[in-house]
């Protein structure tokens, strides 16, 4: 809880106001306080003003004072000193790491030019600024290979896109509205804490809340029903609802004819996808599918929260697509508190040129490679390299060997830990492993990934620098001021790169502003509506600013879709004009459509998911004694009945394996997870786990249906109990 009352008008205590970095839809503004006299920070709590955080920060990061002056921080930049992967370092000057890595850069561009450079980088801050701020422009001065980010949310950002125009929907606190509430794929009380004081205040007005998700988890546990369903046939209990929307006439024909293009094609289209079609696919009794059809229907407003979880699929994009169609067909988005919501980023588009400025490309256009392909990205072979290649769509070719561009030399990775976190993690690791590869990792702590550094760079935290962080669950844009001085020798990531561009002589005026002159700069350039009362004073002042969007917000509620028909596209000429099926369509996973290969005596293979450890986020935290005993040790949810088949009892130790590799679990038999799948809370480090490997060795590099999305959930694993005794 906020702690303010503890602190304020304390002497000798500074209250500084900032925001979480973390790569989570809540964005908590946090109040930080400071010692005067020692410059320590004392104690941190959840801003108590804000209408989102309302005083609370989660588990994890009420304690981030305890990450950030962690003994294990790094604190000088380092110099590899073993083989690949060792971890033996030694400690090296700033000037040293900083001239070294630009020879090596200069080299690797005169040698093969400076696409041979691949930036590896995700959302360890989601801050404008220490994101992807002072990089970009580097690497877009120098001219280095693009990197699609595409690892956590493409695939069902897209089917949104291709539906509504943009991702938009119910605003979170609107979630108190409603009167029945799918959280569908979601972890809530895990992945999106702050969203549940909003539900839970619709239940006090009588709302139903149901959790549809093939895990029980701690969120369906608290919800009034859980509908277990198998994972990625989301899409199929999607286009069975609106089979039965429309067959038994429960659709908003007004708002259908008014604002939606394509429905005498859809209705066409669900006629064969009655529940009893989608029962046996999807583990849900048909007659509970038709009956949710009619509750979704008549209870106004019907809220549903989808994240994530379920566009981790190969028809991820797919299932989205048919999930935003539902409340189109109800009429849901006309009420407060009705329709989707899958993350508000779509509400308000910041323009980010003249932060990142893509101008400093000079007319270059250098490749992009896919960030979940990124061990065929460092591989030798110019096939699987081209595989890399950037080629979200259906009409979007692969380019031949030939012409895949050079092998990659040299890596920089920062605000990512690939090695714990990226699909396919064995060619990930044999790759990193090249001797000929040059890779510097700007890090806190040395993760794994920084085992297989040449140089590491230590980063400050939040605590340490400035930033301005745009949120993804909800519309509070929030400014984090730096509390306390950088740990040790550390820098912010925007220093690091203003100095590698000093080094390799880029004299442009851009990578000498100050990190504040660049925010500013950023604040004053936005130009859209969403911005039109944005100030930095205003920042300053107050830590946090809502959007100018209405309120309250009911983006779609009148139409005004930004498709290209001003409708939502039941049918879309998009979806066609890129290759796909205009309609709404679904993909079956692997373990509906396992490879003929598959087919051996023994026990079948099951679905192997593994979604977000609650004590951790993504692998951050996963290396901190408190965060770890929390979660206990890596573990794998096994259906008592798949158990059996298998001799394994609670607690045994389990091989999870499948043809790209094995790790060691132990096994936990519950119920709380369907028959048929398994589930393995994530992610762990590997070089902490008893094998040093993690659940990664088994994902696939494949795309999803939609923008090159990652397929972590679409699994096929096979579990034995482990008898080796190690
Ligand atoms: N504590 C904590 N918070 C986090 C994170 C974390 O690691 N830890 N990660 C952050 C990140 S990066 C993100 S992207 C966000 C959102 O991250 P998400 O990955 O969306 O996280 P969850 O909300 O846990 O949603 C996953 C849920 O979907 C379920 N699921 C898996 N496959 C399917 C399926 O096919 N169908 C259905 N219906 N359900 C399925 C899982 O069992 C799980 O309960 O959370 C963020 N917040
Ligand atoms: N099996 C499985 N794999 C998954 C997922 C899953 O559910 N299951 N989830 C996927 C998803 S949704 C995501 S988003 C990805 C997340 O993958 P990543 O974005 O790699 O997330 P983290 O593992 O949290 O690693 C972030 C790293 O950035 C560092 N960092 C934080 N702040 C800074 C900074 O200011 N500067 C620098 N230089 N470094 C900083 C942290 O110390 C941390 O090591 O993982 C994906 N991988
Ligand atoms: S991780 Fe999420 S819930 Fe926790 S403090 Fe940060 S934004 Fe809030
Ligand atoms: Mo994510």
């Amino acid at each position: 809880m906020s702690r303010l009352h503890l602190y304020r008008d304390r002497p000798g205590i500074d209250i500084v106001t900032g925001v979480c970095p973390h790569d989570c839809p809540d964005t908590c503004s946090w109040q930080v306080a400071v010692s005067t006299a020692t410059g320590r920070a004392v104690d941190l709590w959840g801003h108590p003003g804000h209408p989102v955080t309302q005083g609370r920060l989660c588990g994890k990061v009420d304690r981030y004072l305890e990450r950030t002056y962690h003994p294990d921080r790094l604190q000088t930049p380092l110099r590899r000193c073993g083989p690949k992967g060792d971890g033996s370092f030694q400690p090296i000057s700033w000037d040293e790491a900083i001239a070294e890595i630009a020879e090596r850069l200069q080299a690797v561009v005169s040698q093969d030019g400076a696409e041979a450079i691949l930036p590896y980088s995700y959302c360890g801050t989601m801050g404008l600024l220490q994101g992807e701020g002072m990089a970009r422009r580097f690497l877009y001065r120098l001219g280095a290979s693009r990197l699609a980010q595409t690892i956590c949310a493409e695939a069902g950002f897209e089917g949104y896109r291709y539906t509504t125009g943009e991702v938009m929907g119910v605003e979170p606190s609107d979630f108190a509205f409603a009167r029945l509430i799918l959280l569908w794929g979601t972890n809530t009380l895990t992945s999106n804490q702050h969203l549940w004081p909003f539900v839970q205040q619709a239940r006090q007005q009588g709302a139903r809340v149901i959790a549809i998700d093939p895990a029980r988890t701690r969120t369906a546990r608290a919800a009034d029903e859980w509908i277990p369903i198998h994972p990625g046939t989301d899409g199929a209990l999607a286009l069975a609802l609106m089979h039965v929307l429309i067959d038994e006439n429960l659709y908003d024909d007004a708002y259908v004819r008014e604002h939606t293009v394509g429905f005498v094609e859809l209705a066409e289209r669900v006629r064969p996808y009655s529940p009893e079609w989608a029962s046996p696919i999807t583990g849900v009794d048909a007659g509970r599918i038709r009956q949710l059809a009619r509750e979704v229907a008549t209870t106004r407003p019907t809220a549903i929260r989808i994240n994530y979880g379920l566009q981790r699929h190969g028809g991820g994009g797919g299932a989205v697509r048919s999930i935003v169609c539902l409340p189109a067909l109800t009429g849901a988005w006309r009420e407060r508190g009705g329709g989707v919501l899958l993350s508000t980023s779509g509400s308000f588009a910041l323009d980010r040129s003249s932060l990142y400025r893509p101008d400093l490309l000079a007319g270059r256009d250098p490749r992009t490679l896919n960030m979940n392909r990124l061990g065929d990205a460092l591989s030798l072979d110019p096939a699987r390299l081209a595989q890399a290649h950037y080629h979200p769509r259906p009409v979007d070719n692969i380019p031949s060997p030939a012409q895949a561009g050079p092998p990659v030399k040299a890596l920089i990775v920062y605000n990512s830990n690939p090695a714990a976190v990226a699909p396919d993690q064995g060619e990930v690791l044999a790759n990193l492993r090249r001797e000929d590869l040059f890779t510097v990792v700007i890090e806190h702590f040395q993760t794994d990934t920084a085992d297989y550094a040449d140089l590491v760079l230590p980063a400050t935290t939040q605590l340490e620098h400035w930033d301005l962080l745009k949120p993804y669950g909800h519309l509070y844009l929030a400014l984090n001021r730096p509390a306390i001085a950088p740990v040790g020798q550390s820098l912010p990531n925007s220093e690091i790169f203003r100095r590698l561009a000093a080094a390799m002589g880029f004299g442009d005026a851009c990578f000498r502003q100050s990190d504040v002159e660049i925010l500013q700069e950023f604040v004053a350039s936005q130009s859209g509506p969403a911005c039109a009362s944005l100030t930095w004073e205003q920042l300053l002042a107050q830590g946090f600013a809502r959007l100018d969007v209405p309120d309250p917000y009911l983006p779609f509620a009148g139409g005004a879709y930004p498709t290209a028909s001003g409708k939502c596209e039941f049918y879309s000429e998009r979806l066609a004009a890129d290759g796909y099926d205009p309609l709404p369509t679904w993909t079956p996973p692997q373990h509906l459509d396992p490879p003929p290969a598959s087919a051996s005596s023994g026990p079948p293979p099951l679905a192997c998911i593994s979604p977000p450890a609650h004590s951790f986020l993504n692998s951050t935290f996963a290396n901190l004694a408190r965060f770890v005993e929390r979660e206990g040790q890596p573990v794998l949810w096994l259906h008592p009945d798949d158990a059996a088949l298998r001799g394994v009892s609670d607690g045994d130790k389990v091989c999870v394996q499948n043809e790209r590799g094995s790790v060691l679990l132990a096994a936990r038999v519950t119920t709380d997870i369907m028959p048929g799948v398994v589930l393995a809370p994530s992610i762990w480090w590997s070089k902490l786990s008893p094998d040093r490997r993690n659940i990664n060795r088994l994902t696939p590099p494949d795309e999803a249906d939609m923008g090159g999305g990652a397929l972590f959930y679409d699994v096929l694993a096979w579990v034995s109990k482990d008898d080796s005794g190690s």
